[in-house]
């Protein structure tokens, strides 16, 4: 299956890595809009030569407790990004937004798919996405950002996924976004404690039997810090453990930090899952 992104191809007949390209301030050293484009640019080519299939720009930091940016502000950060990768590279942008005017404007800048957080909930979103007519990702998040994970709580964390994806992407068909635009994501760490996660993963098959692409966000995350206690400089080894798991079990996007060890990782995984059987 191949998903078309405003004209640039994501190919889901192999397991694909999104690279992460945060554009938010804190993201780049000295404050200088034209150095942080470069670098930005810089590293998105660096992404594809590390063989990642999809790059998502996000101007908008998620981190419980991080400030909230206006909508002006955020697109003044991911339009000239997206305007610069688009011109250049060949692959797919993601916007990582759950703004309607965000949404708008990243899509009018050549992104090609939308990668939402908040799986299109916030007013105006739905109507954004439908006349932008690109693919869209739906992420459970229990919660908003800013408080979600001072108690979540679930008497079943798989079936509570599944429920709201599904009310998610019956809300999207009935606004006129057919399903096969669709792509799912159980949004590990928004609104989940370390066994809810670990709960999300052993059952990701549960996901994947939804028969619609899934995406799995797990690079770096805090359940790695808090089960393994190891700094997030120190969660490469984990995260490609948890991207494997995913593939195996039928995952089609990992979203990565670290876009050349996940390709390596998940391809492995990938040959191992198409092999010739034996007799
Ligand atoms: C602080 C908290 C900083 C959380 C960054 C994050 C996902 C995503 C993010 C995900 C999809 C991170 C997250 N995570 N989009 N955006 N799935 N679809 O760790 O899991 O990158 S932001």
């Amino acid at each position: 299956m191949i998903l078309d992104c405003a004209g640039k191809a994501l190919d889901l007949t192999h397991p694909q890595v999104m690279g992460i390209l945060n554009v938010t301030p804190d993201s780049f050293s000295d404050g200088g809009q034209f150095l942080a484009q470069d670098s930005a640019l810089a590293q998105a080519k660096q992404m594809v030569a590390d063989g990642a299939g999809i790059i998502d720009v996000g101007g908008e930091s998620t981190r419980p407790g991080a400030a909230i940016v206006s909508v002006d502000e955020e697109i003044s950060r991911v339009v000239p990004v997206i305007e610069a990768i688009h011109s250049e590279i060949d692959i797919p942008i993601s916007i990582d937004t759950s703004k309607p005017e965000v949404i708008r404007a990243a899509i009018a800048a050549g992104a090609g798919l939308i990668n939402d957080v908040r799986a299109l909930t916030v007013d105006g979103a739905i109507s954004a996405a439908v006349d932008c007519d690109v693919p869209v990702c739906l992420m459970h998040a229990q919660g908003s950002p800013q408080t979600m994970q001072d108690d979540p709580r679930y008497d079943d964390v798989v079936s509570n996924v599944i429920e709201f994806l599904l009310e998610r992407v019956s809300v999207c068909e009935q606004a006129g976004i057919s399903r096969d635009k669709v792509i799912l994501d159980p949004g590990f760490g928004f609104g989940k404690r370390a066994t809810h996660n670990l709960q999300l993963m052993k059952h990701l098959a549960k996901i994947i039997a939804l028969e619609l692409p899934v995406l799995v966000g797990v690079s770096r995350k805090s359940m790695i810090g808090k089960l393994l206690n190891v700094s997030v400089e120190e969660r490469l080894a984990a995260s490609l453990s948890l991207a494997a798991l995913s593939v195996w079990q039928g995952a089609k996007i990992i979203r990565s930090h670290d876009v050349r060890e996940t390709v390596q990782a998940i391809m492995m995984c990938d040959h191992v899952m198409k092999v010739q059987d034996i007799g």
